[in-house]
């Protein structure tokens, strides 16, 4: 299957600026670019879907450059909605770090940061160079920018697409750069760019855009309980990153291993059969987890999630590392314990239970384990040596609800 035939079937195609790209695509060796501004020190999955097209193209033939805006962070790109805060220049350099180096882990792209060459350009140059192409009328018929005119937008981020536009145009020159690649929302920004090539050059330069990543019911893909999903594995754990991908919503999981694997057509058109045949076993969504986790982290990172998932299923804990541990229960609620502290104690102090009453029903009815061990004693006195390795505890009140404790 040609490139552009496979990105149409994967669903990674929105807005193409001219038909004559698909032939370009087709037929390999364009430079092109996609960009990213540094709003944190961190990936997340919203950047992993537009950045595997990136490396599809590459392996194409296509010579990949990543854009992290140094200069454009600093500026902030109009949402369809508010202003955004303004962030300072050391948090945009030091999140210009931490998405450089991922840059690199992960996929190995040219890296360039837009502060470099737009930090030489003086504000009367900015206005009479590139500020000179931009009719206001053009400008304010950008969608993004014609929703904020009742919530307002400033000077300053109105601009932005100037600036966004004369990154293209420096990377035309200076790299034969001609192409851009982002998602559906950026697609005003690319045209501003694509514009300015041909009124400065002459010169026709080409822009695709993907379709935002969404859910069944069209909310941004990737949020957790308000919280995004990252790419540094010390933000979110492969245990879970395992456990939002083996729960997406089943009517998805095709669409996202078309989005975020690199699976054969063939291969996920099997599974799309083999899924409605026995969905119980939920091997796509397996896949999924299995292809992300493993390109993201590595298959020894996978195979602990599938370790600490499964442990924490069946109940048995006992086999798990403490670091296994730790990852599996990153998100309850965890507290001190002081050695020799009585159980009643221990469970009101820490709202495990509301009361000594209630402490004594659990203790009585065997809702209570340690470390996956009954406790009934009322009078039982906690110390280390009923922890993991003198450290960790975990207790389990009635089929599901988990606590951790930690000896100091
Ligand atoms: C700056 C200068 C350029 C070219 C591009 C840029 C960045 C661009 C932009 N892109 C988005 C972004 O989001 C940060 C949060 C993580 C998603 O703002 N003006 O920086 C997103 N981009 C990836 C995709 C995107 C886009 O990083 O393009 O559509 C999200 O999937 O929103 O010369």
């Amino acid at each position: 299957m040609k490139l552009y035939d496979e990105l149409v079937w994967r669903g990674l195609i929105k807005d193409i600026s001219s038909e004559d790209l698909i032939e370009k695509l087709n037929n390999g060796g364009l430079t092109f670019y996609i960009g990213t501004d540094p709003t944190a020190d961190s990936m997340h999955i919203g950047h992993l879907s537009s950045f595997l097209i990136s490396k599809r193209l590459k392996d194409a033939g296509h010579h990949p450059i990543l854009l992290i805006g140094g200069a454009t962070g600093l500026i902030g790109d109009p949402r369809p909605t508010t202003e955004r805060a303004m962030i300072s220049k050391e948090e945009v350099m030091h999140n210009f770090e931490g998405l450089k180096k991922q840059a690199e882990q992960f996929f190995g792209f040219e890296v360039v940061n837009n502060y470099d060459w737009s930090k030489d350009i003086n504000f009367i140059d900015f206005l009479r160079d590139y500020g000179k192409y931009f009719n206001v009328n053009y400008m304010l018929d950008k969608d993004i920018i014609r929703r904020r005119l009742e919530s307002g937008i400033t000077y300053t981020e109105f601009s932005y697409m100037i600036m966004q536009a004369l990154d293209f145009l420096h990377l035309y020159e200076s790299k034969g750069c001609t192409l851009q690649v982002a998602g559906s929302d950026q697609w005003g920004n690319m045209t501003a760019g694509i514009d300015l090539i041909r009124k400065k050059t002459g010169k026709e330069v080409y822009g695709f855009t993907m379709p935002l990543v969404t859910t069944k019911d069209g909310k941004k893909f990737g949020k957790s309980e308000g919280n995004a999903l990252w790419l540094d594995k010390n933000k979110t754990s492969s245990y879970q990153m395992y456990q939002y991908l083996i729960n997406v919503e089943d009517e998805m999981v095709i669409d996202y291993l078309k989005i975020f694997t690199f699976l054969s057509k063939e291969e996920i058109e099997n599974l799309e059969e083999k899924n409605k045949k026995e969905p119980h076993l939920r091997l796509a969504h397996k896949t999924l987890a299995k292809e992300i986790i493993t390109f993201l982290h590595g298959e020894e990172e996978y195979n602990k999630a599938v370790k600490i998932s499964e442990a924490l299923f069946s109940g048995n804990i006992n086999k798990l590392s403490l670091e296994e541990l730790q990852m599996g229960f990153q998100d309850v609620p965890h507290f001190d314990i002081i050695e020799n502290t009585k159980i009643l104690d221990l469970l009101v102090n820490n709202n495990i239970c509301s009361s000594k009453r209630e402490a004594r029903e659990f203790l009585n009815s065997g809702a209570l384990t340690i470390n996956e061990q009954k406790i009934t004693d009322e009078n039982l006195m906690v110390t280390k040596d009923m922890a993991i390795e003198d450290k960790v505890m975990v207790l389990r009140r009635g089929k599901k609800k988990y606590y951790i404790g930690n000896f100091k």
